[in-house]
């Protein structure tokens, strides 16, 4: 299946709540203040927020107020609406030359992060990258273990320790020991921000890096589970204020109705979107593609 066949399939729950939404909304109707008004309402309800979702009405009522409408004109509007805010974010993990680049990957639990190194990791080993990977998720041994399978899957070394050992020597050793590699990739344990110590264990994480050389990471990114909605605006807002973060990579778009919600989180953080889980394989990761996505996102063709 072609991405934009699998990314369109993904969304259908968000997009048909909004395309059948559209049709009873614009059925024999012109665009007038009460048109303009449910729409409104459908818009919000699809997770893209109010700020985005004033945007669109604008544009509509400046290009259309008063004229008869069809529904794929209010789809196109909506699609180049959408295009116009995401765009400046669809951009791709920039690799620094450094050796090694480093990559820290933090979210809430089970929104993918492991997974979704394993896609990152499959995808720079393609490019001819010398890829590693750390085990700083040393809060339970299965999680070690999960990355281990997929590190012998994909023929990539891994750094690891005990269970309860110190996520941040753990970094600290992996960076030691990749000196000669490209990318070392890390993988953290999921935290909630209301879990005090797991929080300040990321902090100290990237303090670590930080000594080792300012620059570092060169990636801090969150990972967020597209099928939670608006709660991604939340976990975004707790972990920048524990550390930087770099960009966003938003998994499950395989199957969500909240798909509207990548589209809130590019308009409200301006961070870049730098990939998107499709599926649990390796290879179900792409990168961002706003117009596809905006397209996807109402079921629009072509
Ligand atoms: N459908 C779908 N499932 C995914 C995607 N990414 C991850 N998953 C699944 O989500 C579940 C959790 O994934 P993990 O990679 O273990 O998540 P995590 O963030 O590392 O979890 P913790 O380490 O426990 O915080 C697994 O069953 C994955 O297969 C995706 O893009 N689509
Ligand atoms: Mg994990």
């Amino acid at each position: 299946m072609r991405f934009f066949d699998k990314l369109k399939q993904g969304l259908k729950k968000t997009s048909s709540k909004l395309s059948e939404g559209l049709k009873t909304v614009f059925i024999h109707k012109k665009l007038n203040a009460s048109t303009l008004e449910e729409l409104h309402d459908l818009l919000i309800m699809s997770d893209l927020g109010a700020s985005v979702s004033d945007k669109i009405i604008h544009t509509l009522k400046s290009q259309k107020f008063d004229k008869d409408i069809t529904v794929d004109d209010v789809k196109n509007i909506i699609v180049d609406e959408i295009t116009r805010i995401l765009e400046p974010f669809a951009h791709t993990i920039p690799l620094q030359k450094q050796n090694p680049c480093v990559i820290l990957i933090a979210g809430v639990n089970g929104t993918g992060k492991t997974t979704t190194i394993a896609k990152l990791a499959h995808h720079w080993k393609n490019q001819g990258h010398d890829v590693r990977l750390a085990a700083a998720d040393t809060f339970r041994a299965a999680a070690v273990e999960q990355l281990e399978v997929w590190a012998n899957r994909l023929n990539i070394p891994l750094y690891k320790s005990h269970e309860g050992a110190d996520p941040a020597s753990v970094v600290f050793r992996a960076f030691e020991s990749s000196k000669d590699a490209d990318i070392l990739i890390i993988d953290t344990a999921g935290r909630l921000h209301n879990k005090k110590y797991l929080m300040d264990e990321l902090e100290k994480i990237h303090r670590v890096l930080k000594k080792i050389n300012p620059g570092l990471p060169h990636e801090a990114i969150i990972v967020l589970d597209a099928t939670t909605g608006q709660n991604a605006l939340q976990q975004v807002e707790f972990f920048s204020k524990t550390i930087p973060l770099t960009g966003l990579i938003l998994t499950k778009l395989d199957g969500t109705a909240k798909g509207g919600i990548v589209v809130a989180l590019a308009e409200r953080y301006k961070l870049p979107i730098y990939a998107i889980g499709i599926g649990e394989n390796y290879d179900d990761l792409q990168a961002f593609d706003a117009r596809e996505f905006a397209k996807s996102l109402v079921d629009l063709d072509a």
